[in-house]
């Protein structure tokens, strides 16, 4: 065994002794930061999200806070997603794309009024491209990472706990629209919104001081609904084809291959980062998609960790970018980034750790 030497660099959540006390044993890193990705009951921690609610410490989902005159036409610049009709109190999510129109990121974008935005991110330093981007083009914003910290509550039931805590006003709340509130006297931030298709709501802390207060009363408030801890689910986001940025892409992926060419609106002007790129990407045609496969013949397994070589009649067509056991397919299930003459129905061989497994291509989502 091994332990993270002390540096200052690693930044704390401040729910980090809480999950301590509910017994996280494995973190992964994620903006300078540590996420609990196991609390040692792997089935109970999946069917909670699957038929009740789950408590996910997610404060790695850093908020970059934008501020001022021009903070509208930054955000627009930053993502290829059409913002001109956002409204304030709702969340978007907006694929990021550099000058390539290399996906970089895929925030949600929280718009709190015309002059005030988060970007809540996925894992990579946006916070330090931002302020590139507003300084290169010559932009009257401020923008810092807050102190705000995001847990989310997951599962059918997560709507049953939040509203016994905050109201029946929760059940007004639409998906990806947010509301700022209190619980005595915490600053917070509600929305429904989550990773995992399982429905639910994350709570934004906004002062880390008060996160034991604020875990203690979610936790309490779920005890009749069996809340208990958990975190983004790697088996039920890929059932669901959740993509998870710095997972599933490289350094050449863009947002067509990946599925979210629905989040690109080609129109937008010019100065968009990577869209003049995404306009050339799209005529061209893409050389690559994202497809599921579905293994034969396997059992329960722990997920994996790499990327793994996929072949078609012996020829190598791209890899597979993720994988688990689902007991819902009854298979191991996972995404493959391959080239767009491996279709849906083909069979392909998947090089796994000097085993070579066969499967069948399918559409994603598999649920
Ligand atoms: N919540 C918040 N911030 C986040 C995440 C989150 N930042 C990092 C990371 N997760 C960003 N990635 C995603 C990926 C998918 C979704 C949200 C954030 C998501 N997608 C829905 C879907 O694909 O069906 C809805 C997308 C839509 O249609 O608008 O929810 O989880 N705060």
């Amino acid at each position: 065994m091994f332990e993270i030497g002390p540096n200052t660099r690693l930044r704390v959540s401040p729910f980090f002794e809480k999950t301590v006390e509910e017994g996280v044993i494995a973190f992964s890193p994620y903006n300078k930061m540590l996420m609990p990705v196991s609390y040692g009951h792997p089935m109970e921690e999946y069917d909670r999200l699957m038929n009740g609610v789950a408590l996910w410490d997610v404060s790695v989902e850093r908020q970059v806070e934008i501020i001022g005159p021009d903070a509208a036409t930054l955000v627009q610049l930053l993502s290829v997603r059409d913002l001109s009709n956002i409204e304030v109190g709702k969340g978007k999510y907006i694929p990021m794309c550099d000058h390539r129109g290399v996906i970089i990121n895929d925030p949600v974008v929280l718009k709190h009024s015309d002059t005030h935005f988060w970007l809540s991110i996925g894992d990579d330093n946006i916070l330090m491209w931002a302020r590139a981007i507003a300084a290169e083009r010559g932009l009257n914003v401020t923008m810092c990472e807050p102190d705000v910290s995001p847990i989310a509550l997951q599962g059918p039931k997560a709507v049953n706990v939040v509203a016994d805590v905050f109201g029946d006003w929760i059940h007004d709340l639409k998906y990806f629209w947010f509301k700022e509130t209190e619980l005595n006297g915490i600053p917070l931030i509600v929305q429904k919104s989550g990773y995992s298709k399982q429905g639910g709501y994350e709570i934004y802390l906004r002062d880390g001081t008060r996160a034991d207060e604020l875990w203690n009363i979610m936790r309490e408030a779920g005890a009749p609904y069996d809340i208990g801890p958990g975190n983004p689910s790697p088996i039920e986001r890929i059932e669901s084809g959740l993509l998870s940025y710095g997972g599933d892409n490289d350094d050449n992926t863009n947002p067509f291959e990946v599925r979210l060419g629905k989040y690109v609106d080609l129109h937008l002007p010019d100065e968009v980062v990577g869209i003049k790129a995404l306009r050339e990407l799209h005529a061209a045609g893409i050389k690559r998609h994202q497809l599921g496969v579905k293994l034969d013949n396997q059992s329960p397994q722990a997920g994996h960790l790499r990327w793994f070589k996929v072949y078609k009649n012996g020829a190598y067509v791209g890899e597979m970018t993720n994988g688990c056991w689902s007991s819902r397919a009854e298979t191991v299930i996972g995404f493959i980034l391959v080239g767009v003459d491996v279709q849906p129905g083909d069979r392909v061989e998947v090089h796994r750790d000097g085993n070579i497994d066969v499967g069948s291509v399918c559409e994603l989502p598999f649920f």
